[in-house]
């Protein structure tokens, strides 16, 4: 990560540290981080929240499991993308990942306590401007972010609370999206029933997209209906075996790692693959979206952009490191 950067926004979050709402969250922080009588805060499945506003989190544990996929994808450009090479990666201890992605309510307390400024062309399509009329405010996940305010949001949040929140790293986020299966998709072999599972391309979505270069892609859409034209508010589909929703689907998810492509040997600890900021070009996001052909919402489909790429459908969720 640019340290000039990065020091950049720490004072842009300690700027907002003058603000009443960075102490309150450390006090309330303070309180609900403690867990209930009989609980332990590293418990497999154990959900908390580290202050009222805080996103919702849940413990994953550690284990072992087989990254990436023994794939091609052929892109846009005709060019292929690699899923692997598949490699064994040891996530050494239990952490917390956000039961959700975060929504927009949360993302606009952050820009409002910050100061954040989020200068963007980004702008949602005309499918979501017509399906959005009447839906909630602030329950849909946060689009329009890239990993630079996304970075920002995690930097403002542990400040905050003075927890340990950052990204998910790349083997982080396809170790929670497996939630330890060893089938093809999270669930099972197959797509069948992607649509209980998952806000992905399906047959509303190209109800309303018959317009978009992806509705001329053979075997785009999943052949069922998930009831979610555009994106959909969090939780609306069956959580994973580890408690967490819409990892497939919905929104794209930055993640810590600069994407090399293939994978690295190294590390196989979890941990990010970080590269000097000349040399990272591109960031890891990942999980498909509502308007992602089927091939990319697989666990092993990686995404890749530029660090200040916003994009209406690229949003991110939030983990947090266990200290016991
Ligand atoms: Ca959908």
């Amino acid at each position: 990560m640019g340290s000039g950067r990065l020091v950049g926004q720490f004072l842009t979050v300690a700027r907002g540290a003058t603000h009443w709402m960075p102490l309150c969250l450390m006090f309330l922080a303070a309180l609900y981080a403690l867990p209930s009588r009989g609980q332990s805060a590293s418990v497999p499945g154990y959900v908390f929240q580290d202050c009222p506003t805080c996103p919702s989190m849940v413990v994953v544990p550690s284990g072992q499991f087989v990254m990436g996929e023994e794939r091609v994808s052929r892109m846009r450009d005709d060019s292929l993308r690699p899923h692997g090479p598949e490699r064994r990666i040891n996530i050494p201890q239990a952490f917390a990942v956000a039961r959700f992605e975060v929504s927009e309510a949360e993302f606009s307390d952050f820009v409002t306590d910050s100061g954040h400024r989020m200068e963007s062309d980004c702008e949602l399509s005309d499918e979501e401007v017509a399906d959005g009329v009447g839906r909630a405010p602030g329950a849909l996940p946060a689009v329009c972010v890239s990993w630079r305010d996304a970075t920002a949001y995690v930097e403002w949040l542990a400040y905050s609370t003075g927890l340990p929140y950052r990204l998910l790293t790349e083997a982080e986020w396809e170790y929670v999206a497996r939630a330890g299966s060893r089938e093809e998709w999270p669930w099972g072999a197959t797509t069948q029933d992607i649509c209980r599972y998952a806000n992905v391309l399906d047959e509303s979505a190209m109800r309303v997209l018959s317009d978009h270069p992806v509705s001329r892609v053979p075997d785009a859409a999943a052949n069922c209906s998930d009831g979610a034209a555009t994106r959909s508010p969090k939780g609306r589909y069956v959580a994973n075996s580890f408690g967490v929703y819409d990892m497939v689907g919905n929104v794209w998810e930055w993640v810590a790692d600069c994407s090399v492509l293939p994978y690295p040997d190294r590390p196989t600890d979890g941990s990010a693959v970080l590269l000097e900021a000349d040399q990272c070009t591109h960031r890891a996001i990942r999980g498909g979206s509502w308007r992602s052909r089927l091939e990319r919402q697989r666990v092993t489909f990686r995404g890749r952009d530029p660090e200040d790429t916003r994009s209406d459908i690229f949003g991110f969720r939030v983990a947090r490191s266990l200290s016991d």
